[in-house]
């Protein structure tokens, strides 16, 4: 075993985006396109001797392979001891607890989220810092700065290390422990739920179904909620993790996750419904008969945050992604409680959970958590809504009628336009852009504009400034239309247009959303020109 020093040179385009550096598997393959970045994060960090590390991924095409190159690049930077999952398995929010829990100095998370797998899908890697969170922009903006001059990678010339087994080998001077992915995660959900009382649940027969979607999921869904909480068998269905997601897109949304929608509305549906994304932070729950919005789900549990042992004593703040509807922010107001609003991405959460700022986090995108993690977390969502449903013993759609008849109900929804040509997206918002200033105090269709700007965020704690971070139209009402570009696709520009009208009015919280929304679509379009610039007559996708 020796050290190797090979030379290299810069490849474009790594720059990480809302979720770390994300790209075509084929673009990962190249030679020295997966050391690069992974040098220039040990460049960023000031090497690994004397420090803890944590590796793992979402599992899927490449992540075996990645996670070894990283390990013998770990070992040529003397980093003393690697903790990497079974199999170079760890959800993101397990990765965030492993390394809350053990101290790490940070950990590599291997994961396209969303993205779809496979050879012909997607590949991504991310630095969370030692708060168990995504790296903040600084660090992000220096990994790129220093892909973008590299010459030489460290790496050693090890032979593979067998990653299926627990236990405890060495690469060069540098320890690697080979974990169980789920314990650390299972006992910290534990500690944080009323596990008896959802045990009483099941055992009184209430039933449900948790797609996994054959992504990283699955092994910890079984573990808690059918060995742990004793669901039956059969309750968390596509639970084998697999390289390709089984040919799905594992983004749980109603439209990814037709099935269980379909069952969930269909005769002699479960009790309950969910699902979670390719690495495990994501969330859908469902009712019979209802879809719950991501931020209705945040608005709820902060509700009923007490419920939960873990959260017993009160939440402190809440904070939500400026796209997220503002449900959470009448919830905060009710509790006397701030209200944080950040841009898009997880990273952002950080500096306000470290300051004990804020409590419970969540963007529209499908993503809830809290402080007890630095990470957005699929399950704890999900156990959360389990624990509100045995403390109630209410049918979810009751709980969210009750919850809007309290604090009115926000209508909301993304339409996502993906892979248009970025010129054109780009061309879409600049324009918009210019027009803002003029479309302060306009009706529009009958909507009076209140506000018209691009979102900048100055971070209360360390007063870092963060600007274009979406444009948005905020109404006289409180209804919102905002444009962003996804910082996560990996094909041409994905334009997101969010959508959002407040209604204060129990007798009117029935309505169909898009027929809510259509009068707000029709301005989007009408000040945007969308379809017109990019050639669309429709959204790819509606959520
Ligand atoms: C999307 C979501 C954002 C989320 C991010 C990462 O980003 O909109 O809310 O934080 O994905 O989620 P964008 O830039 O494409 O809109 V995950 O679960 O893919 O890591
Ligand atoms: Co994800």
């Amino acid at each position: 075993m020796s050290i190797q020093t090979v030379a290299t040179r810069p490849f474009a385009g790594q720059r990480p985006g809302t979720s770390g550096l994300r790209k075509k598997v084929t673009e990962f393959q190249q030679p020295g396109y997966l050391e690069n970045f992974v040098e220039a994060i040990f460049l960023t960090i000031g090497g690994g001797a004397g420090r803890t590390l944590v590796v793992g991924g979402d599992g899927r095409y490449f992540n075996r392979e990645a996670v070894q190159t990283i390990l013998r690049m770990a070992a040529a930077h003397g980093v003393e001891r690697v903790l990497v999952g079974r199999g170079g398995i760890l959800s993101t929010p397990a990765a965030s607890c492993v390394i809350r829990k053990h101290a790490a100095h940070g950990g590599i998370l291997l994961s396209a989220s969303h993205n779809p797998g496979g050879p012909d899908g997607d590949f991504g890697i991310k630095y969370n810092i030692e708060n168990g969170g995504p790296a903040p922009e600084k660090i992000t903006e220096a990994i790129f700065a220093h892909t973008q001059a590299l010459t030489s990678y460290r790496i050693s010339d090890a032979p593979a290390l067998d990653i299926d087994v627990l236990g405890t080998s060495r690469i060069e001077n540098t320890v690697v422990e080979v974990i169980d992915p789920v314990a650390d995660y299972a006992a910290l959900m534990g500690r944080l739920f009323d596990f008896e009382a959802i045990r009483a649940l099941f055992a009184g027969g209430f039933t449900m179904r948790f797609d996994a979607m054959h992504a990283v999921s699955g092994p910890y869904a079984k573990t808690i909620i059918e060995d742990m909480l004793g669901a039956p068998a059969g309750t968390v269905i596509n639970g084998e993790p697999r390289e390709d997601f089984g040919g799905h897109h594992p983004d749980p949304n109603p439209v990814n996750a037709a099935e269980l929608i379909a069952l969930m509305n269909g005769p002699g549906a479960p009790d309950f419904g969910a699902a979670s994304d390719g690495d495990g932070d994501r969330n859908m729950i469902v009712g019979r008969g209802i879809a719950v919005t991501p931020s209705d789900s945040l608005a709820i549990i902060a509700a009923n945050a007490t419920l939960a042992p873990g959260y017993a004593g009160g939440i402190k703040g809440i904070a939500r992604s400026m796209p997220t509807s503002t449900a959470a922010d009448r919830v905060a107001e009710a509790l006397g409680i701030s209200c944080f609003e950040t841009p898009t991405g997880w990273k952002y959460f950080g500096n306000l959970m470290d300051a004990n700022l804020v409590t419970l986090c969540g963007e529209e995108s499908y993503g809830t958590g809290s402080h007890h993690i630095r990470e957005k977390d699929g399950l704890w969502a999900v156990l959360f809504w389990l624990n509100l449903l045995a403390a109630t013993r209410k049918p979810v759609a009751q709980i969210v009628g009750e919850h809007w008849a309290r604090f009115g109900r926000n209508y909301y929804s993304r339409h996502d336009y993906e892979a248009v040509d970025a010129a054109a997206a780009d061309g879409m918002m600049t324009a918009l852009r210019e027009r803002l200033p003029e479309l302060a105090g306009r009706t529009l269709d009958g909507h009076q504009v209140a506000e018209a700007d691009d979102f900048e965020y100055n971070d209360p704690v360390d007063g870092s400034v963060s600007t274009r971070q979406g444009i948005r139209i905020i109404m006289r009402d409180g209804s919102r239309i905002v444009f962003r570009l996804s910082g996560t696709g990996t094909e041409g520009a994905t334009i997101r247009l969010y959508l959002e009208r407040y209604e204060p009015d129990p007798a009117r919280h029935d309505l169909d959303t898009q027929e809510a929304l259509a009068s707000l679509a029709a301005v989007a379009d009408d000040i945007s020109g969308l379809r017109e610039r990019t050639g669309r007559d429709r959204p790819t996708v509606v959520t």
